[in-house]
């Protein structure tokens, strides 16, 4: 199929203001019956809607039945001929059936229960309609159903009726007076049980707030409750923006494509990103429940207030959205320490998919199917454009920036040049300099490919000046060999021996070069360059840095993403080293040395700071900088780093444990560093051996603490010991009647490098407690399978057509998420001889198959 241009936008050549919708449901299907209040906008031209799977049962324009001849329905796409000049409705009426819909787009079942899923293009699966979201209409949604299957009728906006109707039936109708368009759309029925509370927002309006889950679920609900609380004071506080209607529902279902979806005043979640307690879900989980609750909150000002012009301006609503909801973490949490968690997953994830087939800018220029850009560019590369924009203009004039756009395009689809002009027009309303190039800075929407910053320097002892030559260059990614230079903030500082020398300087670099001079102490040796402080742009950084500085700036920075950054460098460096079989002992016995001062200082409290410090670097980080790039070297050497830590550090290890021990049972927030740096000593001093650790973490998985069993899950599981086998299968026994919590076993299992290891991955999808349909059990087996090196790199290349075959049956169900598992081989040409065409053969084997356009794109541009 053709592709689908960005230069091809076009407006519509219809007003669609209103939509009446009455879904008949039934109890083998679905009837759904769809009223366009349509206005023709200027020529006459035929009217085209979408539509998939529907069988259509009637089609009426004006109340007339349209003739067989005067429309036509081929290739998704329903056209009828001569529409009228002047305003008229179109009456289609559809059958549809969400029993056997396992795509989980458009309508679907889920545990009994019926959901929808629209963005992007679900609602043609629906009925009939335009189905982008420029068409913005008021609509109105009639559900009907038995009242025994069915007790809960859920739509967007307010429950305006309610109906009692002749055999067990009975109906609800919706009305939501924002206009809004498709993709936002939503109903649920079924049966669910309610949690309901209220919040008053700050002008006074009452929201009542409903939770819908399964029965039985009530008790794990409040902490989703509270966050969304949460979410609506700081959207107050900070952004001025309030909620707008007098209800507002979440929904958590079972199966579910991805985390949750923003839906207007009906937002549907993951069960998974819902339920929980300090019993039930880590830490970690808590945290991010809150702020995917936060964030499909924040859509409603963010997306569905201001929507998107087409799907190329995707990162306008969730650039901004990650964008928001780190703010939100930040605040309630460490700053510091989101930011630093925040750009480990950058570095891991996006960095990675701009350096490989994949890559494409914040904005494509084209697609074939729009599922495959939900990407981590899109949405954490978006956020990293609109931080920078927040760095340049300083939070007071981005936030006149910010009120600009609400007030310019509330109630409109926009796009991302809109964005940008609006938050440089509010912030230039103080008649200052803005401080940067706007035009300039709009290339990061274009271009892809992560920007290289080199730098070099030279120090004047005599005058105490530190002079930077900076230069940025963006490597070619597919399609796109020519790069601009882009318009960069880099925040900068010298740190001496007691720390911070003079302030830190923001350059606004915009062409390829730069030169900065930095003052320090005059007549002294050359102090350490704090560089990119808080990371403030997305940047891989060039740069010679001794082991002496690198000491420096873990010492004595003050910013702490630049100390955890020197930490960084440090341990990669020593990975890299033993990977490659030369293990560095200068660069260990210091970062050793260094660890242990830090751990010897700590004496509880604030641990989640510390936890992050020790934390080793991602593994797609280490192999951006390999040629070639050897998994198993790597978790080798990671495996016996962490053991060599273990060994070395074992007293502070275990004086940690001791002080640590005392916030085990404090409840989240609280006690998470605590928590954390536990986790890390038993996987520590396991590795290296030592029983007591090992017993310990024995013990958790039948403790109190989440957080603790998986701690201690995660320590034993890459060991062939026997604590291993007993903590997996006490934990299963534990927890085998809750989905959502088995799934971290599922993962577990199929992520421990045994010998038979791909066996008992295939035992696994044959497991009775295994749920196929499940996109979070498959990506637990599948993804946990990927990440068990040893076996899924076997040199053989076994793991890697295992891979293919899952991905080709997952996508005869569910193209969504298989084409999302696709990527998995993303890396393959950056492998050594053998294993690089291993993988080439698992891909070709895949494009060999039938596959779905979705995953086609993918394997697609995996082989160019
Ligand atoms: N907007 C949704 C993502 C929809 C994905 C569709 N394949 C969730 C979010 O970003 O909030
Ligand atoms: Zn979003």
């Amino acid at each position: 199929a053709a592709p689908v241009r960005l230069a091809d936008y076009s407006p519509w050549p219809f007003a669609l203001p209103a939509i009446h919708l009455a879904v008949d449901i039934r109890p083998g299907d679905v009837l759904v019956t769809s009223r366009l209040d349509l206005e023709p906008r200027g020529g006459a031209e035929a009217l085209q809607l979408r539509g998939v799977d529907l069988e259509i049962c009637s089609i009426k324009l004006n109340g007339d039945d349209v003739a067989g001849d005067d429309y036509s329905y081929r290739d998704q796409l329903l056209t009828i001929h001569s529409p009228p000049s002047k305003p008229f409705v179109l009456e289609t009426c559809c059958r549809i059936d969400p029993y056997n819909n396992s795509s989980l787009e458009g309508l679907y079942v889920s545990g009994g229960l019926l959901s929808t899923q629209c963005e992007a293009e679900g609602f043609r699966r629906i009925t009939f309609h335009p189905d982008r979201p420029d068409v913005l209409s008021r609509w109105t949604v009639r559900i009907e159903a038995s009242r025994a299957s069915c007790p809960v009728l859920l739509s967007n906006g307010n429950a305006i009726s309610e109906e009692e109707l002749t055999d067990g039936r009975h109906a609800v109708t919706w009305k939501d007076p924002f206009p809004k368009p498709s993709y936002l759309f939503a109903l649920v029925a079924g049966e669910l049980r309610e949690i309901r509370d209220l919040y008053t927002t700050a002008s006074g309006r009452a929201v009542t707030l409903r939770l819908h889950v399964e029965e039985g679920d009530e008790p794990y609900s409040t902490h989703a409750m509270e966050s969304l609380k949460r979410s609506m004071a700081w959207d107050e506080q900070v952004y001025q923006l309030e909620y707008d209607l007098d209800e507002y529902n979440i929904v958590a279902v079972r199966h579910f494509n991805m985390g949750a979806m923003e839906n207007k005043s009906l937002n549907i979640f993951n069960s998974k990103l819902v339920l929980a307690d300090a019993e039930t879900a880590t830490d970690a989980e808590l945290e991010r429940i809150e702020s995917v609750i936060a964030h499909e909150y924040f859509h409603n000002w963010s997306g569905n207030r201001i929507t998107c012009r087409d799907w190329f301006q995707l990162s306008l609503k969730e650039g901004l959205t990650v964008f928001r909801d780190q703010s939100f973490t930040a605040d309630l949490h460490s700053a510091a320490v989101k930011r630093i968690e925040d750009v480990a997953m950058l570095r891991n994830t996006q960095f990675r998919e701009d350096a490989g087939p994949t890559a494409h800018p914040v904005k494509p220029a084209e697609y074939q199917a729009i599922d495959n850009f939900y990407t981590t560019t899109i949405y954490e590369k978006g956020a990293e454009l609109i931080r920078m924009l927040h760095t340049l203009l300083g939070q007071e004039r981005f936030m006149r920036g910010m009120a600009t756009y609400v007030s310019r395009f509330d109630g409109t689809a926009a796009t991302t040049e809109d964005f940008v002009q609006s938050i440089v027009d509010g912030a230039a309303q103080d008649g200052q300099p803005l401080g940067f190039d706007s035009e300039r800075f709009k290339r990061w929407y274009h271009q892809a490919g992560t920007p290289e910053l080199t730098v070099q320097r030279q120090w004047d002892a005599v005058k105490g000046e530190l002079t930077l030559e900076l230069r940025q260059s963006t490597p070619p990614t597919p399609g796109q060999t020519e790069k601009q230079p882009l318009v960069l903030p880099i925040a900068v500082a010298l740190v001496g021996e007691k720390g911070r020398i003079g302030e830190e300087q923001l350059l606004v670099m915009d062409g390829d070069q730069a030169s900065l001079t930095l003052q320090g102490d005059p007549g002294s040796a050359a102090p350490a360059l704090s560089l990119l402080r808080r990371f403030s742009a997305p940047v891989n950084v060039q740069l010679e840095q001794s082991l002496q500085e690198s000491l420096q700036l873990l010492a004595h920075d003050d910013d702490p993403f630049s100390r955890w950054d020197a930490g960084q460098r440090l341990a990669r460096q020593v990975l890299l080293a033993r990977a490659s079989g030369e293990p560095d002992a200068t660069v260990e016995a210091a970062l050793i040395q260094a660890l242990r001062q830090r751990l010897n200082a700590f004496d509880g409290g604030g641990g989640q700071d510390l936890a992050v410090l020790l934390a080793l670097p991602g593994t797609a980080e280490l192999e951006a900088l390999q040629n070639p790039v050897d998994p198993p070297a790597l978790y080798a050497a990671r495996r016996e780093w962490i053991a060599e830590l273990g060994r070395q550090l074992a007293d502070p290890l275990n004086q940690l444990l001791d002080v640590c021990r005392g916030e085990w049972p404090q409840a989240w927030p609280a006690g998470q560093g605590g928590r954390s740096l536990t986790g890390l000593a038993w996987s520590w001093l396991a590795a290296a051996g030592d029983a007591e650790a090992r017993n310990q973490a024995l013990e958790a998985v039948s403790g109190p603490s989440m957080t603790l069993a998986r701690a201690a899950l995660r320590a034993l599981q890459p060991m062939e010991v026997d604590e291993r086998d007993l903590a997996l299968d006490r934990f299963y026994q534990r927890w085998q009647d809750k989905p959502v919590i088995l799934d971290a076993w599922f993962a577990l299992e199929a992520s421990a490098p045994r010998t038979d290891g791909l066996q008992r991955v295939q035992a696994l999808l044959e497991h009775p407690r295994f749920d196929p349909l499940a996109p979070n059990s498959l990506r637990a087996v599948l993804g946990g399978f990927t990440a068990n090196v040893p076996v899924f790199h076997a040199i053989d290349g076994s793991g890697y057509r295992f891979m293919a075959d899952q991905i080709a049956a997952v996508d005869r169900r569910n193209p969504i998420t298989a084409s999302r598992m696709a990527k998995v081989f993303s890396r393959w040409s950056s492998y050594g001889v053998d294993r690089q065409s291993a993988m080439r053969q698992a891909i070709d084997q895949l494009a060999a198959g039938e596959l779905s356009s979705n995953t086609a794109e993918v394997v697609a541009m995996l082989r160019t």
